[in-house]
Parts: C-alpha cells; structure tokens; sequence
C-alpha cells in the first residue's frame, strides 16, 4: 500500500526540515564501536578510547532533548565519576536540573548503537515521537571533570551539537552537581522556589551555598572547632571545595589533599575507595593530629563519606546512612519545633544496601522507609512521592529534598512566626529553607552534602564521635564476582531477594539462618560487568564468612566465570 511509503516520506522530509539530518558522512567521522553500549545508571561509561562516536551523538541527542523542552538548556557531563583513570563516560542532566528523564534513556542507547548510514534516520524518530517542531534552537551546556582524555572527548560532544545546528555553552572544568545547579538555574532563575539570578553561575552556586550555611551556623560556637580534611580523589573536586573555601574566607577551615597531579584519579584514595574497601584514603592512613574530622569525595564530586579516628586509634567510617540519619534527625527536630506541619509527608528513601542497624534507627524517629532500586535516580523518582525526603546511597551519593507544597509552608510558618513574634519558631523554619538552600535540591552534591554536614555538627556542638553515636552500624560486608550473563540473575522490585535463578533465593535463605541477625543478598551491577554482593551480620567475622558463602552461592547457582571465590573484592 502508499500509506507506510508515505509515512517514511514524511519522516525523512520532517528529519531535514528539523535540521537534524546527520550524512552519512558526517557519521563516519567517529565510527560507532564494534560492542554495544547502553545508557546505564549513570549514563555511558566504558574506556574512553572508545567512546568518541557516543560522545559525538550524545552532543547531538542533547540538542534534541533541549528543542523537546521548547529550547530550555540541558547539560552533558563528561565523567566516569568513580571510575578508574582509563574510564570516562558521559550523562545527560534535563532541563530541570535532574537527571536525563527515563522515557529518553532508550533514544540515548538506541543513538548510540546506531550503524553510520542510520544515525540520521535514527535521530529523526526522536524527532517524530517527541513532535519536535521546526523553530526551536536546543541549547546544550558541558561540564568536564579532571580526567586527560576529558577536554578532547568534550570538544567532540561540541562538534556533534554543531553537526545539528545546536548551540552549546562549554563550562568547562565542574563537578557534575555544579553541572546541574547551572542547568537548573539557567532555566529557572528568577523563578520562584528556584532562585536569584546572582545564583546562575559556578560562582553564584558558591553564593548560594556559603549564605546558607553562614545562616544555619549563626549562633553555632564554631570557633575551635578544627579543621575538615578532605581528600577529593585527586580529582574535580579540589579546585573546586578550594574555590568554596575561598568564599567562606575561613568561617570553615578545608584542609583539600588529595589533589589533582598528585596522584591517580581515584587510586588509593576518594569515597568510592574508602567505602567499599573500609580504609582510611592515601594521606590519611594515621590520625592527624590537628585534625579530627575527614571526608572522602569520588572523582566528580557527587558523593561524599565522612571518617575519623578515635583517641584509641581506631578508624571509623560514617557513610551515606550516617548521613541520612543526620538530615532525618536535623529535620525532624527543627519540625518539632514548629508543631509538625500539618499535612506533610516526611521520608527516608533506602535500598537494599541499607544497613540494618540504620533503618532501626529511621524507624524510631517515626520516619516513614520507602524501599528504591539501586541508583540515585530511583532514589531520586521514590523521594519525590513525598513533601520532605532524604535519600542517600550508602556509598554516599544522595540528597534531602523539599517539595514545593513544604517549601511554601515553610515560608508561611515562618510569616506567621515573625507575625506573632515566635523566635524559636522563626529559627526552626529559617534553618529548614536554608537547608533547602544548602542542599542541592536536584542531585547528590558532595560540597554542598559537606557544608550541610559540618553546618549541622557545628550547631550540635559535635564531633564525628557524636555523629558516629547516633547507632552502631550492623558489620557488613560487600564482595562481587564475575559471571557468565549477569542477567540471569533476576530480583524483587525491591533487590532484597533474587526470583531467578530460582535455585539461589533458596540457597541464601539457608545461608542466612545460620548468622545470627544475618542478612544477605546479590544483584547484577548496573554500571560493571558483574554481580554485586552484600552481607551483615552480628560481628565483623561473621559478615565476611557470609558474604564469601554468598559470593560462592551465586558462583554456583548463577554461572560464575573461572574458579569459585575463595576472596573478598570491594
Ligand atoms: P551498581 O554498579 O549498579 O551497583 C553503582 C553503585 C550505585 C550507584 C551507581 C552509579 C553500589 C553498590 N552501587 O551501581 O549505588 O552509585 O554505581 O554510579 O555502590
Ligand atoms: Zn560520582
């Protein structure tokens, strides 16, 4: 029949017409790898002598995304974050500041994958799902981290905005929430419950941040407190914390090591390293005297894990719940103070990876626990189900969210405080606006994650012990190990338990019966080639045993690669 001749007529007439035609030739000048890639978790990441094609077709996908949103900025990020240095990889950041919406993930593989001959054509289909009119211009921002395959990968994401007539602003050196404030500003400023336009820069974002904590700290005896070590995984992060510290002009003292030059990105040293691995980061190993508190970046400064050593000694680990056990206890008392709020919805999202001794604790705070999948952007979707929520990953990655249904009741209650001259009530809803100020209400942010930490102790009059004292963490331990197909493994919504292959799940129930306050489970990794393991128990000995056991289960039952487990890797 005429009619699908006519359809694919038309597509291809709209494809020019939308100035998204791609020639074959120009295709072929960053020819699409062999393997295929996916828009995973964090977007693309793999080796970046492969990657010059998807960062080439990313340029061009980010045009297309921007022109779906009627020409609002998008940003892409060229980081593999936690990754070793040969790695790089590259995400989008949508028009509101947050992460690429999900329905898009697909075009972005489906780009990606692309043969050369097809990638116009392909390019034209988002086109015509998403009814991208003619008229306007997409406008895409870059951010880059500290890795040297970095500048040039970023100039090829240029030319492909170029190849479709976008227009691309380069930001150059950032870390990847610094990428989000400047998209989320750059469409929102002026906005209300978004911010002032002063705040539309890398400059204006340590604008932001500085007046918050300086106003939550106001009355904090901050003096004496000693400085923050912070190790930024030789990475984006120490330019940048020291541009923050330059700001705060010695309100906070930032000891910044683990500089970029110093050493390999990630290496030893970074929050990544710290977390999986229990050890203390390169520089640090020993307590330094002067300096009773530290903090662990990853490479592009989404995360953070705080560490301490005792007066015995000993090295201690705060993560991403110690964090969320924090923002929930800050929240809940600086609520009480203004009677509750009625009528708003207060949360703590976790994953599976939750220690058990954290969620108790959220629980007796009278805090509701939502359960997401693995990876921010989950946490992120489940957290916005509610007025207030926190959410952070245990390897540090996450944020404490207000609606904009709080943030108006906030503003009110603080009105009406003012009005009725309640000045305890005036500070408790100030301090919970300038925590929304000071944490950064689109992504995990590991500067702003920091000030809001060391903001929050300094009104406390703590030190990490205090912190640290809130709950003892259940000892756990994570092992992962390669397999033949990790689809095979297949889990509950959840990732609790696994439902295939079936003779797993059963495996681990018997395994866990024989640890007292055991508890295990295994999942494939989004973001590597493998199955991730994870295992607590009542003493450290017994989450090691269990998590090798567990690790050989999955060996057994899932099609390990090579021989049986007999270690731990983190
Ligand atoms: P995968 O590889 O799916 O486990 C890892 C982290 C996530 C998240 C993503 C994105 C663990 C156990 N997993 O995901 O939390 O941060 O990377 O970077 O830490
Ligand atoms: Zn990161």
């Amino acid at each position: 029949t005429l009619f699908p001749y006519t359809t694919l007529f038309r597509s291809h007439a709209s494809s020019r017409n939308n100035m998204v035609f791609v020639s074959v030739e120009a295709a072929k000048k960053y020819p699409k790898p062999a393997a295929k890639l996916g828009y995973g978790t964090a977007g693309f990441r793999t080796k970046a002598e492969v990657l010059d094609s998807t960062f080439y077709r990313m340029g061009m996908l980010a045009v297309l995304r921007s022109r779906s949103q009627g020409g609002l900025a998008v940003g892409l990020m060229v980081t593999a974050s936690h990754n070793p240095e040969p790695d790089n990889g590259i995400k989008l950041v949508d028009s509101d500041g947050g992460m690429l919406a999900q329905s898009w993930e697909a075009y972005a593989t489906a780009v990606a994958n692309a043969p050369e001959a097809q990638l116009s054509a392909e390019l034209a289909k988002v086109v015509q799902a998403e009814g991208i009119g003619d008229s306007t211009k997409g406008l895409v921002l870059l951010g880059q981290d500290t890795r040297s395959h970095s500048a040039r990968l970023s100039s090829i994401a240029l030319e492909g905005v170029a190849v479709v007539s976008g227009v691309a602003k380069d930001c150059g050196l950032l870390t990847t929430p610094q990428l989000h404030h400047l998209v989320r500003l750059g469409n929102g400023a002026g906005k209300a419950l978004i911010g002032p336009a002063e705040w539309n820069s890398e400059e204006g974002y340590y604008t932001m941040l500085w007046e918050a904590y300086a106003q939550l700290t106001s009355d904090a005896a901050t003096k004496d407190r000693g400085p923050l070590w912070v190790d930024c995984a030789f990475g984006v992060g120490a330019p940048q914390i020291e541009a923050m510290a330059a700001k705060m002009g010695g309100a906070l003292e930032l000891r910044v090591a683990n500089k970029p030059g110093g050493g390999e990105l990630n290496l030893g040293c970074g929050a990544e390293h710290v977390q999986k691995g229990r050890v203390p980061p390169a520089g640090y190993e020993a307590p330094i005297a002067d300096c009773r508190r530290a903090c662990s970046v990853d490479g592009d400064a989404d995360r953070i894990v705080f560490h301490y050593y005792t007066q015995q000694g000993l090295w201690k680990l705060l993560d991403g719940d110690k964090i969320a056990a924090l923002c929930a206890s800050f929240v809940r008392d600086e609520l009480a103070v203004l009677g509750g709020l009625e009528g708003l919805t207060i949360a703590v999202v976790q994953t599976a990876y939750a220690n058990g001794a954290a969620s108790s604790y959220m629980r007796s705070l009278g805090l509701q626990l939502p359960m997401a999948k693995t990876g921010v952007k989950f946490l992120h979707h489940e957290a916005l189900n509610y007025d207030i929520a926190v959410y952070f990953e245990a390897n540090g990655h996450g944020t404490l969210i207000f609606s904009d249904k709080a943030t108006r009741a906030l503003l009110d209650a603080k009105k009406q405080a003012e009005d009725t001259k309640d000045a305890a009530k005036v500070k408790a809803a100030s301090r919970l606006l300038a925590a929304r100020q000071l944490i950064n209400q689109a992504v995990g942010d590991a500067i702003s994650d920091m000030l809001f930490v060391e903001a929050v102790l300094a009104m406390r009059g703590w030190q990490l012990e205090d912190w640290d004292g809130l709950y003892t963490d259940l000892p756990s331990r994570q092992t992962k190990l390669p397999v033949m197909d990790r689809a095979v493994v297949e889990c509950t919504e959840d990732e609790t338990r696994t439902t295939a292959p079936a003779s797993l799940q059963p495996a681990l129930d018997a395994l866990m019966k024989r640890f007292p306050q055991g508890r295990c489970f295994v999942r494939p990794s989004g973001t590597e080639d493998v199955v991730r393991v994870y295992a607590e128990a009542e003493t450290q000995a017994q989450a090691d045993e269990l998590a090798l056991l567990t690790a050989q289960a999955a060996h057994q039952h899932a099609g390990g690669k090579g021989p049986k487990p007999t270690t731990m890797v983190a």
